[in-house]
């Protein structure tokens, strides 16, 4: 009896709060060049990415087509925040939405994305272990 309580406040306490493992990813943002660092990552759906300004005239926005669109420096366009390019040292955080499963999430910096200040978010979808079999 006292084995089977503990396990169900175990299992009680693992769904409360964040997505079971979502992480915090960061991606930096200019400073030491027009380049956002890392420019490529993989994130899971439930997971957050915090773009942070290192320094310079930079914002973060989604290429068009992207599963998940935002526009983001002192906050997010829509969300109470301003887009707009800005060299103030802001930061600005995305959650990765079911929306954006199995996608890539393309954006730029809408200052530097002719200098190449682009980057990518691959989604991928935890849900995909239910497509395990076993023989
Ligand atoms: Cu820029």
């Amino acid at each position: 009896m006292r084995k089977t309580s503990s396990l169900l406040t175990a299992l009680a306490l693992a769904t409360v709060g964040a997505p079971a493992g979502a992480v915090g990813h960061t991606i930096h943002v200019g400073g030491g060049g027009l380049v956002f660092t890392p420019s490529n990552i993989e994130a899971l759906v439930g997971d957050t990415v915090t773009f942070v300004n290192d320094g310079g005239f930079h914002n973060v926005a989604s290429d068009a087509g992207s599963p998940l669109s935002f526009r983001c420096a002192n906050g997010c366009d829509g969300s109470g925040g301003n887009g707009d390019i800005s060299n103030a040292a802001w930061s600005a955080t995305i959650t990765i939405s079911q929306a954006a499963a199995h996608g890539s999430i393309g954006f730029h910096c809408e200052a530097h994305e002719g200098a190449g200040m682009v980057g990518s978010i691959s989604v991928t979808n935890p849900v995909d272990l239910q497509s395990f079999s076993i023989d």
